[in-house]
């Protein structure tokens, strides 16, 4: 549902990840876009304002580290800042009390009785024994339908005869809970609509007479800016602990689930993602960051680059590029580095000097290529490593046969690694970075 924010910010970052310096006015003009962005989403302006604000300053104040290139912090900043704007309120999902007694409140059609079969498979997985409880006595189809989901799920479910005030069902549902030793009790209550004071005060009745551990409340992502309000009055009549939100598969602008949690200070517990039973998350604001901007990946390469990348080594092969004395031994070097780190095309562009070729890498790292050039390389001796020069025709044969590979592939490979070492003397004494943009990762 993020589709629309995720393509826009990816736009945008997508066009300062190559870079190694970003000054002021890119990172306004990034600004600008991620504003937009929001924006779009339907994100709460002021929300919005908060945010770009933080992401400007922490940019435009960012120095540029080690082997990181710019662009590529200044995603981890926008990542960092949309993770906080996930993580507020307490997200602990608590099974406190013997029952625990959770209840779901929402609006009409919110996802309450879907939430609440997809919640009761989830605690039987966490080891308990949950009874599902139809508290919407004014609807017997509702009881119906949780009926349903119970059997299918294979988890109890108490209703009490039509027309039974709410409270009475609850009370009945704690006794038949002792009955069947149930240690949990979920209850489905009835849609309302914000604004049905008798409902509302209903609510509250449940919440004083049994007090759950945990009050749900239930938000339909497709809500929009709505989500707030409807947030804001059921917070106003109980103590709501946590929202569900529901339908994140459905094709909204996601606004809400990025504003909802900052506006109210109620933390979100879980996502659903599909109608079925087993379609409900812990939620995880990283996780859930990382979807929104799809770079994933670039984000797990900052923080394993920055711990894995030796900066002595990089400095190492920073020296050797501008000498351009960079040599299929270090080559081989920087792919076993790679797949020490992940299999992750991405971080290629982490390795000072191999910036912009990322895709390619990733590309090759998909087909298999990676591997394939190292074998190739692991089939020369140090002598053919240092200089390609030397390796005639029947070497060329020996390399293909010994990597498993073939002729063509040994001769591209050190075609394109000759012609680029020829380049680096072109260009000797010049900044390494940047200039490898074409070093074969695999031959093609
Ligand atoms: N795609 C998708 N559909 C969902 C999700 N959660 C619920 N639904 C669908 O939304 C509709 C309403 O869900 P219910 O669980 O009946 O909602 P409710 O809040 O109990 O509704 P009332 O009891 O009438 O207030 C159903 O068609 C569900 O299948 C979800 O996470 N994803
Ligand atoms: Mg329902």
């Amino acid at each position: 549902m993020f589709d629309t924010l995720s393509d826009r910010l990816r736009k945008t970052l997508a066009n300062l990840t190559g870079r190694g310096r970003v000054n002021e006015a890119d990172v306004d003009a990034a600004a600008r876009e991620i504003r937009l962005a929001l924006l779009e989403a339907d994100v709460n302006f002021k929300v919005v304002k908060d945010v770009v604000g933080r992401i400007r300053e922490k940019a435009v104040g960012t120095e540029i580290l080690g082997s990181l290139s710019a662009g590529q912090q200044i995603v981890k900043i926008v990542n960092d800042e949309l993770v906080e704007l996930l993580s507020v309120g307490d997200r602990t999902f608590k099974l406190q009390g013997n029952p625990a007694v959770i209840s779901l409140v929402g609006l009409q059609g919110s996802g309450k009785t879907t939430t609440a079969a997809k919640l009761a498979r989830h605690v039987v997985k966490l080891g308990r024994r949950p009874l599902l409880v139809a508290a919407d006595p004014y609807r017997p189809a509702a009881a119906d339908q949780l009926a349903t989901l119970g059997k299918a799920i294979d988890v109890p479910v108490y209703r009490a005869p039509a027309g039974t005030p709410t409270l009475d069902v609850v009370r009945g549902a704690l006794d038949e809970a002792k009955r069947l030793t149930r240690d949990t009790i979920i209850l489905d209550t009835a849609g309302r609509t914000t604004l049905d004071e008798t409902l509302m005060g209903e609510i509250a009745a449940i919440d004083k007479a049994v007090h759950p551990v945990e009050t749900l409340l239930v938000v339909d992502a497709m809500t929009g800016q709505e989500a707030v309000t409807v947030a804001q009055a059921f917070g106003a009549a109980v103590p709501v602990t946590g929202l569900v939100l529901t339908k994140i598969d459905g094709d909204a602008r996601g606004g809400a689930a990025l504003s909802i949690a900052t506006v109210t200070g109620i933390g979100v517990k879980f996502m659903g993602t599909g109608e079925k039973t087993d379609a409900l998350e812990v939620f995880h604001p990283d996780r859930l960051a990382g979807r929104i901007l799809g770079m994933g990946d670039v984000l797990t390469l900052v923080e394993r680059a920055q711990e894995t990348v030796d900066a002595a080594q990089a400095q190492r092969l920073e020296e050797k590029l501008r000498k351009a004395e960079f040599t299929l031994e270090d080559f081989l070097e920087q792919l076993q580095q790679v797949q020490k780190m992940g299999p992750i095309g991405q971080l290629v562009s982490m390795v000072p000097g191999l910036g912009g070729m990322a895709k390619d890498a990733q590309a090759a790292v998909d087909r298999g290529e990676l591997k394939r050039t190292e074998a190739i390389i692991r089939s020369m001796t140090r002598h053919e490593r240092r200089d390609p020069a030397v390796i005639n025709g029947s070497r060329r044969r020996r390399i293909a046969t010994g990597s498993g590979t073939s002729l063509t592939e040994v001769n591209r490979l050190i075609k394109q690694f000759m012609e680029i070492q020829r380049l680096m003397k072109q260009l000797g004494g010049a900044r390494g970075r940047g200039m490898l943009g074409g070093l074969p990762v695999g031959p093609r």
